[in-house]
This record gives structure tokens, C-alpha cells and sequence, in this order.
């Protein structure tokens, strides 16, 4: 695949409600949109780093610099063998996992588009619609979280995940156990606690999760070892598996029992694939993660969560959890039994709403 062109999308799209973590809040999410022109084709893709270096180091402003100096010139007018191969290709530039996943997945789109497959084909995924959940926030009450719980519910989302922090955890998710006895729920702290806080935790243990996700540093995996040694809930990483080479760390060290997966986080769809096998040699359930994207993006988590180590429910909810208005005109909704369809059109199977693309633009370079 000959790369002729490459333009960033910075942009910036209102969320349907804010959407607060551990650390931080967000109203309107920003991110940037990949797009690259090659052999009369063009391949979008996402790159989910966002404002503020609160999830990881980070940013959009980050992403931008990388793409533009370091990325962009060792890609362009390339002929690459194909989408897996952009990887070694930016093997010298360190880190910065978010920017170059945002252009692998415009090259897997391009890939798929000019052999006529999705994604989900290319990949060897099975399912045609994979189960989902609902990533809830924190919100300003536990008797607010309750009353969120119940309208997600209603809406036919069969698995729950809420954010916890220091003083809105065990009293939060009991709330929400106590409400609902057996629906599936999982809290996730996004690295906000330390070992010495196991006793706060201690109590979690016994709200019968389906996990306990990234509750230490995000750069530590021996920490969760510890942790994971005094809790009979699985603990799952998130933030601490930003490679397959980390997923085979924390597996030998047994630091958790279930891995999240986000291609961005892993430095792109190939390497995404990479630790699914990785963890599907080591009985190691995966599923697959979010960061609030665009239709762009969800399109891609898709097709990922197809394949038949994705076993538990992943971050993917229909689009009008997100965005009243997305960037893709088609709109991902959920089905009665708590599925979403993967796309089957060839590439990420969507095509993008020019004019909603426009609206949200904070600024545009093209290479
Ligand atoms: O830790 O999984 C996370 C969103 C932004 C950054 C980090 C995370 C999240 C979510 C949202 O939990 C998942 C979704 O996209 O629905
Ligand atoms: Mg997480």
C-alpha cells in the first residue's frame, strides 16, 4: 500500500453527559481522526489519546506532535506490505502507543478496503455481534449511580462497569449490589490507589465483581501481583499492558487474571491481536476496552471483540450512550440481548459524516 497523503482531524465532540473517572472529567471529548489517501483509496482511523495526560502520558497535543514530526515522514510516499508492517516501520520512535495505533487502524481500513474485507474477515474473528456493556462514570451521588445503573439496565445492557476513586468506592458499588444481586458488575479505579490502601479495598471482595480493573499505578504490574494474591476477585489490567511483551510480564508474575485490551493502549490493532493470543495460550480471558470513540473507533473495538478469546463483555455501548451526533452516519445500537453487530463491510465497515467531521474540527493538517 502506497501512502500518498495523510491529514489530522483535531477534534473535539460533545458528550451526551460529562464523563468523570479518577482522574479527571470530560464534557467534550477531543481525539484525532487519521485519514490516509493511498492507491485511489482512503483509510480513517483513530487515535484515542485525549485532551489531558490523565489515562496515560498522552494527550491529543502529544499525538498531533508525534504524528506530524516523527510518523508522517517515515510513512509517506512508502509502499508498505501492509497494516501489520507500519509497526516495525515506527519500531525507532519510543512509546507513544495512542498516535501510532491511530494510523494502523487507517491502514487496516485501507488493507480491508482494498482486498474487500472487514476488518472482522481480516482478523479471522467468528462472532457477528459481540456482547457488550456500559462504562458508567462518576456521579454525584450513590443513589444518582443507582438510578443510572437501573436506566442502563432498562435500556438492555447486561453488564456494568463503574469508576471508583478514593471515597466513592465500596460504599458506591454496594449501593449498586444491593439494588441489583445479580447483574454483572466490575469497578474499575483507573490507577488511583496503592498497596497500602488493600484494607479500603478488602471489602470489594466480597460484592461478587467480575473484576477489579487497574486499581494500582498504571506503570505496575508487581504491585497487582501482590494485590491479586489477597483478593479472590480477578483483578484485570487496563493502563499496565501497553505491549504483548507486558501482557507475558504480567501473566508469569501473576498479576491478574483477566486482561482489558485496547488497541491504542498496545500500539495497534496488530499488536491487539498479538496479545490475544497471547493471552488465549495462557487461559487468560480478555475483553476489549474503551475510550469513548467515535464511530471510527467502535467500528474497529468491533471487529476486535469478535474474536474467541474476547469472553467477557466489553466497553462498547451503541452511540447514543456517547455522542448525539457522531462522525460516521451509521450509528451502533444495541440489541435486545445486550449485543452489538460488527460491521461486515470491507475495512472498518463505515463511512464518515463530512459535514459532522467539519463541524467539530479544531484544526486540520494535511501531509
Ligand atoms: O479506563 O476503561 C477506561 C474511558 C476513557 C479512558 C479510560 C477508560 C474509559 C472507559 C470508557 O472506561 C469505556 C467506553 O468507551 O465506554
Ligand atoms: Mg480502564
Amino acid at each position: 500500500m502506497k501512502i500518498e497523503a495523510l491529514t489530522l482531524h483535531h477534534i473535539s465532540m460533545p458528550l451526551v453527559a460529562p464523563f468523570e473517572t479518577s482522574f479527571g472529567r470530560e464534557t467534550n471529548r477531543q481525539c484525532v481522526i487519521v485519514e490516509i489517501k493511498s492507491e485511489g483509496l482512503i483509510g480513517y482511523g483513530e487515535c484515542v489519546a485525549s485532551r489531558d495526560p490523565g489515562y496515560n502520558y498522552e494527550t491529543t497535543g502529544t499525538s498531533l506532535h508525534i504524528l506530524s514530526e516523527f510518523i508522517a515522514p517515515l510513512i509517506l510516499g512508502k509502499d508498505l506490505k501492509n497494516a501489520a508492517h507500519f509497526h516495525e516501520v515506527v519500531s525507532g520512535i519510543r512509546g507513544h502507543h495512542l498516535a501510532k495505533a491511530g494510523v494502523e487502524m487507517a491502514l487496516w481500513d485501507l488493507q480491508g478496503k482494498a482486498s474487500g474485507k472487514s476488518l472482522r474477515e481480516l482478523f479471522g474473528g467468528k462472532r457477528e455481534k459481540v456482547e457488550v456493556g456500559v462504562s458508567i462514570g462518576i456521579q454525584p451521588s450513590a443513589q444518582s449511580l443507582v438510578r443510572s445503573v437501573s436506566e442502563y439496565i432498562q435500556q438492555g445492557y447486561a453488564r456494568v462497569k463503574i469508576k471508583i476513586k478514593p471515597g466513592r468506592d465500596v460504599q458506591d458499588a454496594s449501593a449498586v449490589r444491593k439494588e441489583f444481586p445479580s447483574l454483572h458488575l466490575q469497578v474499575d479505579a483507573n490507577s488511583a490507589y496503592s498497596l497500602t490502601d488493600v484494607e479500603i479495598l478488602k471489602p470489594l471482595d466480597e460484592l461478587n465483581l467480575l473484576l477489579i480493573e487497574q486499581p494500582l499505578f498504571e506503570d505496575d504490574i508487581w504491585d497487582h501481583h501482590k494485590l491479586q494474591a489477597q483478593f479472590k476477585t480477578p483483578i484485570c489490567l487496563d493502563e499496565s499492558i501497553v505491549s504483548p511483551r507486558h501482557a507475558r510480564y504480567a501473566i508469569e508474575m501473576q498479576a491478574c487474571k483477566i486482561i482489558n485490551i485496547k488497541a491504542g493502549r498496545l500500539g495497534g490493532l496488530s499488536q491487539a491481536l498479538l496479545t490475544h493470543d497471547l493471552c488465549a495460550e495462557n487461559q487468560i480471558p480478555v475483553w476489549c476496552g474503551g475510550m469513548l470513540e467515535t464511530g471510527i473507533g467502535r467500528a474497529s473495538n468491533l471487529a476486535l471483540a469478535s474474536l474467541p478469546n474476547f469472553i467477557l463483555p466489553g466497553d462498547l455501548s451503541a452511540s447514543d450512550r456517547y455522542y448525539a451526533r457522531d462522525i460516521t452516519n451509521e450509528r451502533f445500537t444495541l440489541n435486545s440481548d445486550s449485543t452489538i453487530a460488527v460491521p461486515s463491510a470491507p475495512g472498518l465497515g463505515v463511512t464518515i459524516d463530512q459535514s459532522a467531521l467539519k463541524d467539530f474540527t479544531l484544526s486540520k493538517r494535511t501531509f
